[in-house]
């Protein structure tokens, strides 16, 4: 099969860190324009990347579902724990880190110069060698577009710059402690919570110049475990799983009940008001005009749904962590949420994906 996208992006590390661990061979092709903005919409129904063509011929996007497919296929060495509620932790820590910390990577990538004309030029040699323009002109096209989306249009501003960033921190703080201890978020190998959180760590933490110095400068045990996960191998990792759900975790729960659920709600509020932009307050930080994403609709959707399938055990030995935490008063606030998105279960296949974001301006 062929992984389309690009060796600098969020979502292409997160999906080549799981397919790599799992040991399921894939060819890498570098996304081109083309592709990118004709091939893959057509194929999927979304512009976005990463994309992956079987070799029957048979497209998927969205890297959650795409893994939760590739899961049914190699059910050896499963990423999920057996233990169902450390498997919602995982796909609460998925969310967050898909959806949440997409915010601070932008910022940290696009906000600062030496980021911005780096990443820029890898960015445009890459993708846009079937453009013929000049190189600087798609650089600088390049740079607004991401600035101007992702940053400026994602409600990066004076006001919100300081929690934009504190996210990362608290963060690196938190992982950089865990990691004292055992390998891997919750224990000693890889689940869901890892590949979820190389999203953000990977190509973007560890690798931009700006947020990598903070991460090797204050926590090194995170840099490590960035690339223990990239060097991990089903076949080799027999680590044992922690049993529950550890102490150390329990302030990146609360920072997710303070951070993303509350975003997810105020998302999902809008969403059902019809409203295009919204605005929420994280942590005493005002953030107004954020854009509408019917996508995140989904998510929240899925985590109570998820949430509610626990069985009796599993939901009160987990309910009381996550309410200790300020999780499950947002989690389910909005009662029943239904984005109507997918309602036949068809990701990652099919022809009507999300993306993210619906508008994107070139
Ligand atoms: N939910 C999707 C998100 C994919 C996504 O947003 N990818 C980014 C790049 S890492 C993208 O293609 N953004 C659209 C754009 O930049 O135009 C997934 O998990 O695959």
């Amino acid at each position: 099969m062929k992984v389309y996208g690009l060796k600098c992006s969020y979502f292409t590390g997160k999906l080549e860190s799981y397919l790599r661990y799992k040991e399921i061979p894939y060819e890498f092709r570098a996304m081109i324009v083309r592709e990118f903005t004709k091939t893959i919409p057509a194929k999927t129904g979304a512009m976005q990347m990463p994309a992956v063509e079987l070799d029957d011929g048979r497209w998927m996007t969205d890297t959650s579902p795409i893994i939760d497919w590739f899961e049914t296929q190699h059910s050896e060495h499963p990423i999920l724990p057996d233990d169902p509620a450390q498997a919602f932790i995982c796909r609460l820590i998925e969310d967050y880190a898909d959806e949440w910390m997409w915010r601070s990577a932008m910022h940290y990538r696009w906000s600062y110069p030496e980021s911005a004309k780096l990443l820029a030029r890898q960015i445009a040699d890459e993708l846009t060698t079937d453009v013929r323009l000049p190189g600087w002109l798609k650089r600088n096209r390049t740079e607004k577009r991401q600035f101007n989306n992702f940053v400026l249009g994602d409600g990066v501003n004076d006001r919100t710059r300081t929690n934009v960033e504190q996210g990362y921190k608290t963060l690196l703080k938190v992982l950089n402690n865990i990691f004292e201890t055992r390998r891997y978020v919750l224990g000693d190998r890889p689940t869901l919570a890892d590949i979820g959180l190389m999203g953000p760590l990977f190509r973007h933490f560890s690798m931009d110049p700006t947020p990598a110095i903070i991460m090797r400068e204050t926590a090194p045990g995170v840099m490590a475990w960035v690339y223990r996960v990239w060097n991990a191998r089903a076949s080799r990792e027999h680590g044992e799983l922690v049993s529950g759900i550890p102490d150390d975790l329990l302030p990146l729960l609360k920072e997710i009940g303070e951070t993303h659920l509350e975003a997810l709600c105020a998302n999902a509020e809008a969403f059902a008001k019809g409203q295009e932009r919204y605005e929420v307050d994280i942590q005493g930080t005002p953030y107004t005009d954020l854009p509408v994403s019917h996508y995140r609709v989904w998510c929240l959707e899925m985590l109570q749904k998820r949430y509610k399938a626990l069985g009796e055990n599993a939901r009160s030995g987990l309910s009381k962590v996550l309410e200790e935490q300020g999780c499950v008063e947002p989690l389910l606030r909005l009662p029943d949420v239904r984005s109507g998105y997918d309602p036949e279960g068809k990701t990652p296949f099919g022809h009507s994906s999300l993306p993210v974001f619906k508008e994107i301006k070139s």
